[in-house]
């Protein structure tokens, strides 16, 4: 079935969480349901206000733009709008942008009958995002401890954070969350190929099928985990890259206050050595 035929064929209402009929229809190739106008409003608005905030900064230079959270001494209070209130409604339009986004998946996976991976999914790189802006700052009791929106201001905070624990790589989720990213980066690679040496061959040579692609590993590293099992390692290390980071950032500081070195003294404090 062409893509525009069975788009009709689907086009039907149902499947929405909230609002019935309610913006369940289509514009162009876009699908626009209660979440779809929930996400633009946000994701508006919050764009608005860090562009208002750049306007009244000392700079227009791209780099250099930074909204940052209030000081630590309003603790979990409001701010004033220049003193990081900017921050904090742009924080919860961003929250609410990227829950309705993950709604609107909940949605179509259900209108087409699906499962819902993609949401699910989804959803741990918003936990990693709550955790930085909201859960850690609430932990560490004040929401300076989120991190500024620019694009060097976020890299120096990233930086002054992690050598506040001496050093950032001895954190053992942290450990995790990258080996998981790496090995993302490394199973997607091994699959794009995978499905572009067999299906998409040089003219002249005919298009290969799974018993070519499962004898590639077979023969390489002598193990195939399959055409499903490759999706479903693809995510579960993706989810795991989000989920561990989440992690690594929310102990630093609420669970664990001394450099990163230092945790792993119960290594050199084992029973077995002495
Ligand atoms: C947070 C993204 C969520 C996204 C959402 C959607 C839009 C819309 C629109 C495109 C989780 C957004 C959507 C905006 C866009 C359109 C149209 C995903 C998130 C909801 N580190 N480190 C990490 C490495 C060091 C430190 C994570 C490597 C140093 C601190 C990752 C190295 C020190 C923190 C990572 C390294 C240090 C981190 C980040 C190497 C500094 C964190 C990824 C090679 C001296 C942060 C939860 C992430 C974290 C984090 C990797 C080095 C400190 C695992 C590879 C030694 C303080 N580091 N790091 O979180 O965990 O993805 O955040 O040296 O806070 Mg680190
Ligand atoms: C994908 C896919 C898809 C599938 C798939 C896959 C992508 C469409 C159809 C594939 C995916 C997977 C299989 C699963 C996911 C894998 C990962 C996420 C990556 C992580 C992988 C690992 C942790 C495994 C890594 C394993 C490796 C690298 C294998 C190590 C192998 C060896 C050390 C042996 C190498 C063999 C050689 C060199 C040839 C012959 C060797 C021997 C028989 C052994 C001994 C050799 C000798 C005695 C000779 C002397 C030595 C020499 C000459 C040099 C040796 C030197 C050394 C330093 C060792 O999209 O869907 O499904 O499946």
């Amino acid at each position: 079935m062409s893509m525009l035929t069975f788009e009709k064929k689907y086009r039907v209402r149902g499947g929405t969480l909230l609002g019935g009929d309610l913006f369940d229809f289509w514009i162009g190739p876009f699908w626009v349901g209660f979440f779809g106008v929930t996400t633009l409003f946000f994701a508006g608005l919050g764009t608005a206000l860090l562009v208002y905030g750049a306007a009244m900064g000392p700079t227009w230079n791209i780099w250099q733009i930074n909204i940052a959270p209030p000081d630590l001494s309003y603790g979990l209070g409001l701010a004033p709008l220049m003193e990081g209130g900017l921050w904090q409604i742009i924080t919860i339009c961003a929250v609410a942008a990227f829950a309705s986004w993950a709604l609107r998946q909940v949605e179509l996976s259900r209108k087409l009958g699906m499962g819902l991976h993609i949401p699910f999914a989804f959803s741990f790189a918003i936990l990693a995002y709550v955790t930085l802006v909201i859960v850690r700052p609430v932990l560490l009791g004040a929401w300076g401890h989120g991190f500024p929106y620019g694009i060097l201001s976020h890299l120096d905070w990233v930086s002054n954070v992690g050598y506040q624990f001496l050093h950032f790589h001895y954190n053992p989720a942290h450990m995790l969350a990258v080996t998981f990213f790496f090995t993302t980066a490394l199973a997607l690679s091994m699959h794009g190929s995978l499905i572009l040496m067999a299906t998409d061959p040089r003219e002249g040579e005919t298009v290969k099928t799974g018993e070519h692609e499962n004898t590639f590993f077979r023969d390489d590293i002598g193990y195939s985990v399959g055409a499903l099992g490759i999706h479903r390692l693809g995510v579960f290390v993706a989810i795991s890259a989000a989920f561990w980071s989440a992690v690594c950032i929310v102990i630093s500081g609420p669970f664990w206050t001394r450099g990163w070195p230092e945790w792993w003294n119960w290594w050199l404090e084992l029973p077995v050595w002495y």
